[in-house]
């Protein structure tokens, strides 16, 4: 049943995928379009090229080593559509222009895999500045009427689409950060907060997380979809869905890097007319009233935590007939039928169980460790834990 303390993991997969250079060859039939025809359309696969150009600029400090790979990729095939249109249009030449796509890419495979993303944009920007002087080349050349490439300091700020930049910053930097694991700790010690470490990791400090990341980070984690994301100035926050269940997610921004500052249980939907058993959380108790759960195993919990400590609600059948910190012990984690976890300080949640409770004896245990005492003592042991029963 241990697998509740510290199974929020984060796993990070950063994966330098090779990229499949699939390469459709457009096939060009062989009735030519008029040098007209051609020159537009030359103009028009230039103006594209541009496009992912400038995605290539913005990249910033919040992206990924994938996303640089992702925005070559686009680079990438922009450039094939202009190479294959200039063939069609007499002196277009895109040696150059094809020279430089070659040096960009070879100073992206080139990046080391641990390399951080400054680094990695650092790396790459003579080539990428040459790219753009190659393709400004063509479009002088082809004689189009071409807007020239933004550098990202210069795209205007609130507009919709910086909105939504921004958005999938956070997003993204939640997911890399939920899904790393020790193997990428500088990533993950960088976009959590401290808060986050000691409410969640159930760290005593970052100095004690980050001296065994093993342990603290956990095992990996997987995010399955993020809803409502909202950003108010230096602060966002977010809805997950991960391999554990739904948790409202705090993020805040400082140096223009976004943090995970919090992570909380979520209200589960109570199905209309099923009754609400009260249930309070502290150190380390659950509190509730026998009389108040209904005889036929049909209700949901309101679950308050008015401790100090973050709790969890873990419930499990149990064996009769024995006490109940004997009939724990032979309890397996794949028999839990209900479990809400990062119930934070001051929280109030539903908790609801996929079906009524059948007759039978159920324990309330809370696993977390006791976060004021250097043992980490869980709060089970210290008697965090309840039962009720449905006759
Ligand atoms: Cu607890």
């Amino acid at each position: 049943m241990k697998r509740y303390i510290g199974r929020f993991g984060w796993f990070f997969g950063i994966s330098l995928v090779a990229i499949s250079a699939m390469l459709f060859a457009v096939a060009c039939e062989d009735d030519s379009p008029s040098l007209e025809e051609a020159q537009a359309a030359l103009c028009g696969d230039l103006e594209s090229l541009g496009a992912t150009l400038d995605a290539l600029s913005a990249i910033g400090s919040e992206a990924t080593v994938g996303d640089l790979q992702d925005a070559r990729d686009d680079v990438n095939e922009a450039v094939e559509e202009v190479q294959s249109s200039a063939e069609d249009v007499e002196d277009a030449s895109t040696d150059e222009l094809e020279s430089a796509y070659d040096e960009l890419d070879s100073a992206i495979n080139d990046i080391p895999e641990d390399a951080t993303i400054e680094d990695a944009v650092t790396g790459i920007e003579t080539a990428a500045a040459n790219v753009q002087t190659a393709w400004q080349a063509v479009v002088t050349e082809a004689e189009c009427e071409v807007e020239e490439p933004t550098p990202a300091e210069t795209a205007e700020e609130g507009t919709p689409a910086d909105e939504a930049a921004e958005i999938a910053e956070v997003e993204e930097t939640f997911t890399q950060t939920f899904e790393s694991d020790a193997t990428n700790a500088d990533y993950f010690f960088a976009h959590v907060t401290d808060n986050l470490i000691t409410t969640v990791l159930f760290a005593p400090s970052r100095a004690e997380c980050e001296a065994n990341p093993e342990e603290c980070i956990g095992e990996p984690g997987t995010v399955e979809s993020i809803e409502g994301t909202t950003i108010e100035g230096d602060t966002a926050s977010l809805t997950a869905t991960v391999d554990f269940g739904v948790f409202d997610v705090g993020m805040v921004q400082a140096d223009d890097v976004w943090m995970v500052d919090s992570f909380q249980a979520v209200s589960d939907e109570v199905a209309e007319g099923t009754p609400l058993v009260e249930l309070t959380l502290g150190e380390f108790v659950f509190g509730f009233d026998d009389t108040t759960i209904p005889a036929d195993g049909n209700f949901a919990f309101d679950v308050t935590n008015g401790g100090g400590q973050v709790h969890e609600v873990v419930v499990v059948p149990v064996a009769a007939d024995v006490p109940l910190e004997q009939a724990l012990e032979d309890v397996q984690e794949e028999d839990t039928v209900g479990f809400k976890l990062f119930i934070q300080p001051g929280q109030e949640v539903d908790m609801a169980f996929e079906q009524p409770f059948a007759p039978g004896r159920y324990a309330l245990v809370c696993f977390f460790p006791d976060t004021s005492s250097p043992e980490m003592t869980s709060h089970a042991e210290l008697g965090m834990v309840n039962e009720f029963t449905i006759q």
